[in-house]
């Protein structure tokens, strides 16, 4: 089952037989600004430089990635995601041994990442992942390749809503490859196609129940650091209407609270599966997921842990500020899970 992603090339949406010039002329203009704005960006700026630079350069992204964005932002769509292709990555080195690891590049992909986020909302950090980066290097490491992680490899990255047991999770998560592997499948399904997915007999019982408050999400391991094991409390995986849903669950840490909760879980696992539409990321492929629309997930693939790596930037986008001030430092979300062992 294959469902068409929305795309949107980085074009100026010229449709003349000088389109392919004209391609290149976007990519040129984009090109020269980010990069003016990196040589006047310290080099590790902080986090409000980087995003306030990113802003401004909302003012020159192509017109149709634009409006693109702008229109994802007011109503979403039935895949609830947006491919944009043909972004400039530019020069890279090779791709780093670990997030953390020091890559010897410029600021213009974080910038084009950014930039993008600041159209759709707010970039947010959260401080177990990734130590509350911004922009986060997505690469495969070595510890990692068997578990359910962003830098795993080995293991296939089950279907999730970013962190679902979050009282803060984002509303829109942007996937940036910068170099890809042909292997590794981002994997989405919508909510729109997983109900349609349901087994029909039962789909308005199943539509119900998941509307109650049945599901408990337990909070994923590294949120929970030293303190002890928390199983989120009573949740509905559906809140919102059909037309408009939020949709909430992690088929590896969602579960339901009774035998009928507990079926609906599992039609859902079906559904999903039968739902799926996935995406292999090339260099320049920028994806926004809708978090609210759509889980996502990965396929196994191999890595070789040279330098030669499948390698994404990713950044969580809020709608609001607001609702997380209380539990934010800065643009870091800083939220405590689980109880003091002691
Ligand atoms: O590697 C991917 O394509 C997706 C990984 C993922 O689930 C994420 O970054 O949140
Ligand atoms: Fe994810």
């Amino acid at each position: 089952m294959n469902v068409s992603i929305a795309r949107a090339p980085w074009t100026d949406g010229a449709t003349t037989p000088a389109a392919a010039t004209t391609t290149t002329a976007a990519a040129r203009t984009w090109t020269a600004a980010t990069t003016r704005t990196a040589a006047a960006t310290a080099t590790a700026p902080d986090d409000e430089t980087l995003i306030a630079a990113a802003g401004r350069l909302g003012a020159v992204l192509p017109s149709t990635i634009d409006a693109a964005l702008l229109d994802f932002a007011d109503r979403s769509n039935p895949t609830g995601a947006l491919l944009l292709t043909d972004v400039p990555v530019g020069e890279l080195p090779t791709t780093p041994s670990a997030p953390d690891a020091a890559a010897d590049k410029d600021l213009t992909t974080e910038l084009t990442l950014l930039a993008v986020a600041r159209r759709l909302g707010q970039p947010v950090g959260y401080a177990p992942e990734h130590g509350g980066r911004i922009v986060q290097n997505l690469v495969p490491t070595q510890a990692a390749a068997d578990l359910q992680m962003s830098t795993s490899s080995r293991s296939n990255l089950m279907f999730h809503t970013e962190t679902a047991f979050h009282p803060h999770r984002p509303r829109y998560l942007a996937l940036f490859c910068l170099r890809g592997n042909p292997e590794a499948h981002t994997t989405m399904a919508s909510i729109f196609d997983i109900v349609t997915h349901l087994d029909t007999e039962t789909r308005e019982a199943t539509v119900e129940a998941m509307f109650q408050p049945r599901f408990r999400t337990s909070v994923d391991a590294s949120f929970l650091g030293d303190r002890v094991d928390q199983l989120g409390a009573p949740h509905a995986l559906l809140t919102g209407t059909l037309d408009e849903p939020t949709f909430v669950f992690d088929a590896d840490l969602t579960v339901g609270i009774d035998d009928e909760a507990r079926e609906v879980v599992a039609r859902l696992h079906a559904a999903i599966e039968a739902a799926t539409t996935s995406v292999v990321l090339s260099p320049g492929d920028l994806l926004v997921i809708d978090n609210n629309r759509a889980v996502h997930g990965r396929s196994p693939f191999t890595a070789r842990f040279d330098g030669t790596d499948r390698w994404l930037q990713r950044a969580f986008i809020v709608s609001d500020l607001a609702p997380s001030a209380a539990d934010r430092n800065g643009r870091v979300i800083v939220t405590e899970f689980g109880t003091d062992p002691a």
